[in-house]
């Protein structure tokens, strides 16, 4: 519980106590999903939220990094945060330079912010589609800030759902830098692997090669039940397989809005072994794809 902010009621809060993953992540492997939040009091949460989570600050974030076996982590700013970039500022400059980010902006951020955000370790914006998540969808502000932030060499991470691709797909495919897709699109599990809807996420990553995707979040997609998620296997190793030079993974930690369960992150990262089953497709996907994105200046 913040001190100043009231917790969304039924929030469920991060694992307490994850296990121990078996699968031993690769030296240097990147978390390239996560959030922080506030702690409140100190970086208060957006009016514009839809949510208000629990604390989750940067200790516990890097304290979960080690536990784990992963070096570092890219830290993304989630929307009960709206534009106010601090909490993740905060924490990058906090991380030893083992944190990048992923900030979002509104189009009336100055040249000088984006400056300072770079300074501090950010390399892409947000772009958030997800209806429950955000009010704010203005497809003329998205492309003002994506010509701003290209000559930095930023890419933008995109998040929405698949019965969303349709009517996206167009504005999509226009944008000017790399583009980073959160959990695949967001693929309903129950659907065929071959139907579709899959088929047009596939098509827009093998259309355009400037598309990445991450292959995490087996914890929301699932339909199985707790800590089990032998559904999204299928989906996330076909991605992994037809582009293993272009996926990324992250564990979401603190996994904002799960409405069932808190999910057990240490069995979260013995998900990567059953979507990547090789030595080589693990070490593209959790360390050189995210280095080559986040850290170019020290990728192999
Ligand atoms: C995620 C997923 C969610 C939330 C956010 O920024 C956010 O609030 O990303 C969600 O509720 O599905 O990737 O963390």
């Amino acid at each position: 519980m913040s001190a100043l902010f009231e917790v969304t009621p039924g929030w469920i809060a991060f694992h307490p106590n994850p296990s121990k993953p078996a699968f031993t992540p690769p030296p240097g492997a990147v978390d390239a999903h996560c959030h922080v939040f506030g702690p409140g009091a100190a970086f208060p949460y957006a009016p514009e939220r839809k949510y208000t989570p629990c604390d989750a600050g940067k200790e516990k974030l890097f304290a979960l990094r080690d536990f784990l076996g992963f070096s570092r982590n890219v830290i993304v700013q989630a929307t009960c945060h709206g534009a106010d970039n601090r909490a993740l500022v905060d924490a990058l400059k906090h991380s030893d330079g083992k944190a990048r980010g992923v900030a979002t902006v509104y189009r009336d951020v100055s040249d000088e912010d984006l400056h300072n955000l770079h300074a501090a370790g950010v390399r892409g914006v947000r772009f958030n589609f997800v209806k429950r998540l955000v009010d704010r969808l203005d497809k003329v502000e998205l492309t003002e800030i994506a010509q701003r932030i290209a000559p930095l060499g930023w890419h933008i991470v995109i998040y929405f759902e698949a019965q969303e691709l349709p009517e996206h797909y167009d504005f999509f495919a226009s944008l000017p830098t790399d583009v980073v897709v959160d959990h695949m699109g967001r693929p309903d599990v129950t659907k065929p692997i071959d139907g579709p809807e899959f088929a047009l996420f596939l098509r827009l990553m093998r259309e355009h090669p400037n598309f990445w995707s991450k292959v995490s979040c087996p914890e929301r997609l699932s339909k199985i039940g707790p800590d089990a998620y032998e559904d999204v296997i299928p989906f996330a190793r076909r991605v992994v397989e037809h582009f293993p030079d272009r996926v990324l993974w992250g564990t979401d930690w603190p996994h904002p809005n799960m409405t069932t369960h808190a999910p057990d992150d240490g069995k979260l990262v013995d998900f990567v072994p059953h979507i990547a089953p090789t030595a080589e497709l693990q070490r593209k996907l959790l360390v050189d794809n995210p280095m080559r994105l986040y850290w170019p200046e020290e990728a192999r």
